[in-house]
């Protein structure tokens, strides 16, 4: 699922300059998701990380790609100037966006879209504009370990409900084969429990919803893998900038860079 020793000491590269320059492989897939080529869907709860990967494989070097946590409300596709985008990001199906929830879902099982990333954070989802305080599993007196305990594990379980889903529409896909990748975000956040993280992904409820669709679907027409990165580096805050969690001690850029460069790596062979 990710590297965690690395042979790279230092690239002395920003992440920008990584992303667009230094590998050739996130080149290759930049063309092909820009020349149509390749399509690829994005699903994936608020405050995952979905907006960030996004604008990496769209190639933007904008550094507003580390702002704020603006939540997205409709369906973004990243405009490449006048070319056609290959990446469509869903946002998750709630009230309001049900329609756009309903839509993809058509398309995913039309076949529209040959690849599907799924990207899930460990319950580390980035809230909007509010304090910590404000969100309604806080309870007064609770310290921000233990209100950053429910509120992750509450979390979790919106990720797995959200495979659920999405596994309906995955599994009727005329897209053959389908291939769907987990991204496991947030590395920065969760490191020193790296474990616990790898088997609740590949050993659990999450797993057996994978393990689902690929007997609907026959290793023929489905596959599916696990990777996981750190997008951005920057522990976890509030809506408001309050501290929730700080990153991990024992992880570093060249860490970061190292799995990153996989995550892309594997994208790319996907759209091969
Ligand atoms: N610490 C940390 N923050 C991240 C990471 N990836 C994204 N974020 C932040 O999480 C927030 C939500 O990201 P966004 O891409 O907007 O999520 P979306 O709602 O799924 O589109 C933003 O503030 C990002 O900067 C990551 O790997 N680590
Ligand atoms: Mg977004």
């Amino acid at each position: 699922m990710f590297k965690d020793t690395i042979e790279v000491v230092s690239t002395g590269l920003s992440i920008y300059e990584l992303v667009n320059k230094s590998r050739p492989s996130l080149q290759r897939l930049v063309k092909r998701l820009r020349g149509g080529e390749a399509k690829i869907v994005v699903f994936g709860a608020g405050g995952t990380g979905k907006t960030t990967l996004g604008k990496m494989l769209a190639g933007e070097s904008d550094p507003s790609i580390l702002a704020d946590y603006e939540e997205s409300r409709t369906t973004e596709k990243f405009n490449f100037k006048r070319e056609q985008s290959g990446i469509i990001i869903i946002p998750p199906g709630q009230g309001r966006r049900d329609d756009e929830w309903l839509a993809a879902f058509r398309q995913v099982s039309d076949g529209k879209f040959r690849i599907i990333i799924n990207v899930v954070s460990y319950g580390y989802h980035s809230f909007r504009e509010i304090s910590y305080v404000s969100d309604k599993l806080y309870q007064q007196g609770m310290t921000v370990e233990e209100f950053v305990e429910i509120y992750t594990e509450k979390c979790r379980q919106k990720e797995i409900n959200q495979l659920k889903e999405i596994s309906t529409p995955i599994k009727m896909s005329k897209a053959v084969p389908t291939l769907m990748l987990t991204l496991v975000s947030k590395q920065d956040i969760w490191w020193q429990d790296r474990d616990v993280v790898t088997k609740h992904y590949s050993d659990s409820e999450y797993n057996n919803t994978i393990q689902e669709i690929l007997s609907t679907r026959g290793t023929a027409n489905f596959s599916h893998e696990y990777v996981s990165t750190s997008l951005i580096i920057n522990g976890f805050t509030s809506g408001t900038g309050e501290p929730l969690k700080s990153i991990a001690s024992d992880y570093s850029q060249p860490l970061q860079f190292a799995n990153l460069a996989e995550v892309f790596k594997k994208i790319d062979e996907f759209c091969q």
